[in-house]
């Protein structure tokens, strides 16, 4: 399986918005190496596919790549510049793309 995950087609109808927490890529509440981990996983090592590629586009490109896990763990642990909003709250993506991003735990429970 390919990793231009821009090229699937989410569905016909526009869904509606989901609010998430960017970089929270396995979904448990916060942001760790298991995050990065994650993304790793899901690009090159048939890992699960987050059920929210938008919070796995840690960058805010649209797109999830190898880029991502770096940008992460460049926040992580080097100080590196913030995830684009929404961080590190929840919220909804402000930019568009066409990464899907079907359900996200940690902000449903917030609601
Ligand atoms: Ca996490
Ligand atoms: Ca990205």
């Amino acid at each position: 399986m390919g990793v231009d995950i821009g090229a699937h087609e989410a569905g016909g109808c526009e869904r509606a918005k989901i609010m998430f927490a960017r970089g929270d890529v396995n979904a448990d509440g916060k942001r760790d190496v298991a995050d990065a981990v994650s993304v790793l996983q899901f690009l090159f090592s048939g890992g699960q596919t987050p059920l929210c590629l938008k919070a796995a586009d840690t960058n805010d490109s649209g797109r999830v790549n190898v880029a991502d896990a770096i940008y992460l763990l460049s926040f992580i642990f080097a100080h590196g510049a913030r995830p684009p909003a929404p961080f590190p709250g929840c919220g909804i993506d402000l930019t568009l793309d066409e990464l899907p991003c079907e359900s996200f735990l940690p902000c449903m429970a917030a609601e």
